[in-house]
């Protein structure tokens, strides 16, 4: 199984893990993160404007996001180190893997499509990016925590199978040959049962689908980094961050610090991905 997902991984640029959050603890999360969403979207808001942020999902009509969200419930965080996705992790990074996001995201009915990208460090839209081409080399694991069930209808993941080995992405619209707000030929929504992790190389071309049921679909972003990849400009508060976002008014990919009184409640396993970023 193992290495059925590590094939699929390589060739595809992705894999859909199942039962990763099992079935009969997937309501409570799911309800858990819609409710801290619902309760602290408009602060961090505000947090963004006072730090002059633009965020990373703005534009995107439809979405309602929150960021860091582990620092508002923990209800997922049992299922953060499973070990299907840290053999993945450790066979592409070694050890010391860290996460580099802990996001939530609410696709409502009628969200706007995105536009094709890849993500941080290789979204060129952002004010921190890997310049183009890309070295072979997977840098950075994005994965989609289904909270609903994925399906075409409600707006599973477009993503385009294979596109990862692309030295370069269309994020930045500078891609003569594809329109990054066009249909694509190979296009496939990622799908699967809720509890089910996606899970793709960062540079994979992926797009934000239309929500066509009549029910929110719930999915939470988190990244998981090998400890080389410099995370600062990500850091709202370091220098890194100060100097490449906010002083140049760009858009970047952003977290926040775990709470401490957060960090310290964490499973044990959990505890080595974050704790490079409590404060
Ligand atoms: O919510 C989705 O389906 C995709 C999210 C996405 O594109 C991203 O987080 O970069």
């Amino acid at each position: 199984m193992a290495s059925e997902l590590k094939r699929q991984f390589d060739t595809d640029g992705f894999c859909v893990i199942e039962n990763v959050i099992p079935a009969d603890k997937i309501d409570d999360v799911r309800k858990q993160v819609v409710q801290v969403q619902s309760e602290h979207a408009a602060d961090s808001e505000e947090e963004m404007k006072k730090t002059r942020s633009r965020g990373h999902r703005i534009g995107n009509k439809g979405v309602g996001n929150l960021r860091q969200v582990i620092n508002h419930t923990q209800s997922f965080a049992p299922y953060l180190a499973d070990r299907r996705i840290m053999d993945l992790a450790e066979d592409l990074f070694g050890s010391y893997v860290r996460i580099s996001c802990t996001d939530c995201v609410i696709n409502y009915p009628g969200n706007d499509r995105g536009y094709w990208h890849a993500d941080w460090p290789f979204n060129q839209t952002n004010a921190s990016h890997v310049v183009a081409p890309y070295p072979d080399v997977t840098m950075h694991l994005s994965t989609i925590w289904m909270l609903t069930s994925f399906t075409a209808e409600n707006g599973g993941t477009l993503a385009i199978p294979g596109s990862h080995r692309s030295a370069r992405n269309p994020s930045g619209g500078d891609m003569e040959e594809v329109d990054r707000d066009a249909p694509y030929p190979t296009e496939m929504h990622v799908t699967g049962p809720a509890g089910s992790v996606f899970v793709g190389d960062s540079r994979l071309w992926h797009s934000v689908a239309t929500n066509l049921s009549d029910a929110p679909r719930v999915a939470m972003i988190v990244r998981y980094a090998p400890w080389w990849l410099n995370l600062n400009p990500t850091m709202i508060g370091t220098p890194e961050h100060t100097q490449m976002v906010v002083e140049t008014g760009g858009k970047n990919y952003e977290m926040e610090l775990i709470r401490p009184d957060v960090y310290e409640k964490l499973p044990d396993n959990v505890k080595p991905l974050y704790r490079y970023c409590v404060g």
